[in-house]
């Protein structure tokens, strides 16, 4: 599909990904809109954090061209919007990213996956009215397991696997296995997908993406930039560390450090979507994309952020439970294949981030900084 004529509807839209993903295709699509049940500002604001970069208010003058809807309790309402808007493509990134919240309490865990998989659910059915428009959803590598891909097994890209199996050869879903109720109800929102695809003719991309970072899509004005985290439970590890090394607190390591992940740069991920827009699989298929561009280990990137700033860096208590020696061989062909050369590498990418972020370094609070939630239950005191 030439890019010129792609309707896009992002669900999402006043989120990290989605307000950059708007700014992004607002002059290279026919026409892009979004929907957002503003649920990430309240989340943020219940943990006590705000984003570093202030945000316009959700209502008024100044406010996002968002519209406000919600996919779990009025799916109604979203369907008759994708009914009159007509889209060619809807992107889903309305979901509830972080894997600390969903291991927060009962309430997050179940909010959580009720936003996931009930909204991803819900929006499944709309488009069994709809089977021509493409859907992009946002997955995680994260349902892949180092548990399961270990000794250096690439990691598929791919929904199927032939494995033996008591000496015949058999075809499987791809394994997964997840480390927190947030990865697994992406893992849910997977199989999901792709049994709706292949009952009701549907026809969707499953991106799994790594760990994003970034502070900025290019072209974007000062005045227009997106949410930035940085507290324990939304911000990511990269964008955690930029702002840390502003501040007198050592870089947060979780445990030895040795934990590696894929990774790319917000813009990357930009393109790669709009590469998937631009590429819609055939009726029926659910295709999986595992969008990342480079690997590392925490440590490699807190050594990264160190040379950049001279900043300390200390290695904690791991809150989560995950393996901390790994091996992690992911397959990422799909991006390269569609054309998306020359990815950002990080550590080019750091210095314009601190620059980004130091104009904000008095917005930062220093007490959300370290974890609180620990995942086998038990609260750290503070
Ligand atoms: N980590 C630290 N110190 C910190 C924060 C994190 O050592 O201060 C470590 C974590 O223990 C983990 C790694 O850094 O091993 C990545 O953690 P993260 O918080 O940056 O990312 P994660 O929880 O895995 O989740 C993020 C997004 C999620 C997305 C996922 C992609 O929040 O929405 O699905 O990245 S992936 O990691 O590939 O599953």
């Amino acid at each position: 599909m030439e890019l010129t004529k792609a309707r896009v509807l992002i669900l999402g839209m006043d989120g990290y990904l989605g307000w950059a993903l708007y700014c992004y295709l607002r002059n290279k699509v026919n026409i892009v809109e979004g929907l957002d049940n503003f649920s990430r500002r309240r989340h943020v604001h219940e943990i006590g954090s705000e984003s570093l970069f202030p945000l316009p208010a959700e209502t008024g003058q100044e406010c996002r061209p968002i519209y406000t809807h919600d996919l779990v309790y009025n799916p109604a309402k979203v369907h008759k919007f994708i009914e009159e808007f007509n889209p060619t493509t809807i992107i889903h990134f309305a979901e509830q990213p972080s894997a600390p919240f969903s291991m927060r309490n009962s309430s997050s865990a179940a909010g959580t996956q009720r936003n996931n998989v009930v909204g991803s659910l819900n929006l499944l059915w709309m488009l069994r009215e709809h089977p021509h428009i493409h859907l992009v959803k946002l997955g995680t590598m994260g349902e892949y397991s180092d548990w399961i891909y270990k000794n250096n097994v690439e990691i598929p890209e791919a929904n199927r696997i032939e494995v033996q199996y008591q000496d015949t050869d058999i075809t499987i879903p791809t394994p997964r296995w997840a480390g927190s109720f947030y990865h697994w109800s992406k893992v849910f929102d997977s199989f999901n997908l792709e049994f709706a695809c292949r009952l009701w003719g549907l026809s969707a991309t499953d991106l799994n993406q790594g760990v994003v970072y970034g502070t900025r899509i290019l072209g974007m004005a000062d005045n227009e930039l997106t949410r930035f985290d940085y507290d324990s439970y939304f911000g990511t590890v990269v964008n955690r560390f930029i702002v840390q090394s502003l501040t007198d607190i050592p870089l947060t390591v979780y445990g030895s450090g040795n934990q590696t992940r894929g990774y790319i740069n917000i813009n990357d991920t930009m393109r790669a979507i709009s590469l998937a827009i631009q590429n819609p699989p055939p009726k029926s298929t659910c295709r999986i994309v595992n969008q990342l561009t480079e690997v590392f280990s925490v440590n490699e990137i807190a050594l990264m952020v160190q040379q950049l700033t001279g900043c300390a860096i200390e290695s904690i208590d791991n809150p989560r439970l995950e393996n901390e020696e790994h091996t992690y061989n992911p397959t990422f062909n799909k991006l390269e294949e569609w054309g998306l050369s020359d990815p950002h590498k990080m550590e080019q990418m750091l210095p314009s981030m601190l620059e980004d972020v130091k104009p904000f370094s008095s917005r930062i609070l220093r007490d959300v900084i370290a974890p609180e939630t620990k995942w086998t239950g038990r609260y750290y005191a503070h």
